[in-house]
Formats: structure tokens, sequence, C-alpha cells
């Protein structure tokens, strides 16, 4: 386990750890009911292969802290009553934490909240049009009672490091790796600010 912070935390598609990969990187399934890798704990689900490229940071996030996941395509629009069934046994299979995108119509992380009792972070995948603003207002816009934790449009790489935060809650050495990577963040802004410094000081 090596997480090591990023200079740009949020938004990054490119790996930024070393550490080896326990989840699968490509989706496990298109269609068809819930599957299971085994000792999953975060499963992060995406309303079409197309969400991918978005999604992918979620997973290479969870890969730094070396939590196992597992990556599907559950549509809610097109395949509801897979989103129901995934929804429904999450929690039996061992998931712990699921991270949900979709984009436009964003129906998924929500449905996947009303089916499931595990948390869900939802991703707002930003499509051609609208800015992805119709995909964060659908995702961000729940009814009391249904919680989605909505990070910013096409943030997936938060949504791997919330996630991992909920898993690292009343675990010292999860919790340890995340101060680790806090302080790689502390570090990069500090050298940031020696570079701008040095480059702009008068004297
Ligand atoms: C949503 O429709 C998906 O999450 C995706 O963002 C969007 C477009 O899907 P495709 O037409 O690319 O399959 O449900």
């Amino acid at each position: 386990m090596n997480p090591q912070a990023p200079d740009e935390p949020t938004g990054s598609a490119e790996p930024t750890g070393s550490a080896e990969p326990t989840g699968s990187a490509e989706p496990t399934g298109s269609a068809g009911p819930a599957g299971s890798t085994g000792s999953a704990e975060v499963g992060i689900v995406m309303g079409s292969d197309s969400d991918l490229a978005t999604m992918r940071a979620a997973a290479e996030a969870l890969q730094e802290f070396g939590i196992a996941h597992e990556i599907r395509v559950v549509s809610a629009h097109r395949a509801p009553r897979d989103m129901i069934e995934y929804g429904t046994h999450a929690h039996e299979r061992g998931l712990r934490v699921i991270i949900a995108g979709a984009g436009g119509a964003a129906h998924l992380p929500g449905m996947l909240a009303a089916a499931t009792p595990l948390p869900v972070i939802g991703v707002p995948v930003p499509l051609a049009h609208l800015d992805g603003m119709d995909s964060l207002l659908s995702i961000v816009q729940m009814p009391a009672g249904v919680p989605v934790a909505t990070v910013g449009v096409g943030n997936a790489r938060n949504a791997g490091l919330l996630a991992m935060r909920i898993l690292a809650a009343g675990d010292p050495e999860r919790t340890a790796a995340m101060l680790s990577f806090q302080q790689g963040l502390l570090d990069a802004s500090r050298a940031k600010d020696a570079r701008v410094r040095a480059e702009t000081d008068p004297a």
C-alpha cells in the first residue's frame, strides 16, 4: 500500500500510485444480474460503457490504497431489473460502499441508494450537452431519507478517495494510509508555493 498524493488531487485520470491493483480495471459485465468478484469492498457501477473513461479514476484511486473493487455497467433505464438486483444484494456479497456514475438523466445513483443499505457516492458524468449540469442535478437533488454523497462533475477520483475514507473510519491502518496521502498533498502544495515565490520574488 503506497498511495501518493498527486499535484492535482481532483479529476486526474492518470494513476498516481504504484500499489498493486486488487480490483478489475475493466467492466466485469454489461448485462445480466449482479455477479461477484469475491472480495470486492467497493462496487463501481455506471450506466454505460461510455462512462468508463470518467469512472476509471475511481478505480485508480482505490488501487492506490489496495482496496478491492468491482466495475459494472448496470443501466437504470436499460436494465432496471438488473439494477435493483445489484442494489438489493450488494451488501450480502460483501460490498461496503457503492460508487455510481451516470450522465444525462442520471438516475442510477439515486435508484441504487433506494435499493441498498450501503453508502452510495454519486459521480455526475458530463456528456456532450449541458456541461454535466443535467447529471449533477439528477444525482444531487435526492429526497430526504435517501442520501447520495455527490462529488463534482466528472470527479470520479474524489469518489474513490471518499470511499477509501469511509472504509478507513475505525481502521487504524487505512487511516494511517489516508494521513500519509494527505501529507503528500501538503508537501505538493508547499512545493508549489516555493516555486511560485522563487519565480515571482522581485529580490
Ligand atoms: C446514461 O446515458 C449513461 O450513464 C451514459 O452517461 C449516458 C449515455 O449512454 P450511452 O448512450 O453512451 O450508452 O444512462
